[in-house]
């Protein structure tokens, strides 16, 4: 989508702080971290959000890369947080499919 701000991230159009990529993701630091380590991992064709994920496998590749990405950064033992915002009630504010991968600081349940 033209108006997208992450379908132009995944085009290159605007350059992220990027921290793995593949060819059907792209990861990226997070502009306003809520932890030490704050990572968007998103596919690079656009989805809306997790209402519009048809595709069980590319669900699985994002949470699997954001398992890789804690390890290669170090925070696969003390730990991280996965996280889907989807719609207004779920806080999410970029209406392109994203995975939220936090880590660095001791997590709270239930999140605010
Ligand atoms: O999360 C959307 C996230 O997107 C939010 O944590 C800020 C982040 N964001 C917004 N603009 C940028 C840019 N330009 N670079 C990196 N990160 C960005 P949500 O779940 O929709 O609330």
């Amino acid at each position: 989508m033209s108006d997208c701000l992450f379908c132009k991230m995944a085009t290159g159009d605007i350059k992220p702080d990027v921290v793995y990529e593949d060819e059907q993701l792209l990861a990226f630091r997070d502009i306003h971290p809520q932890a030490p380590l704050h990572v968007l991992i998103i596919p690079k064709h656009h989805v809306a959000n997790l209402n519009d994920l048809d595709d069980a496998l590319l669900g699985g590749l994002m949470l699997q890369t954001a398992a890789k990405i804690a390890g290669q950064l170090a925070y696969a033992e003390s730990g991280y947080r996965t996280v889907f915002n989807c719609n207004d009630d779920g806080g999410q504010t970029v209406h392109h499919l994203h995975l939220h991968l936090l880590a660095g600081r001791q997590m709270h349940w239930p999140p605010g």
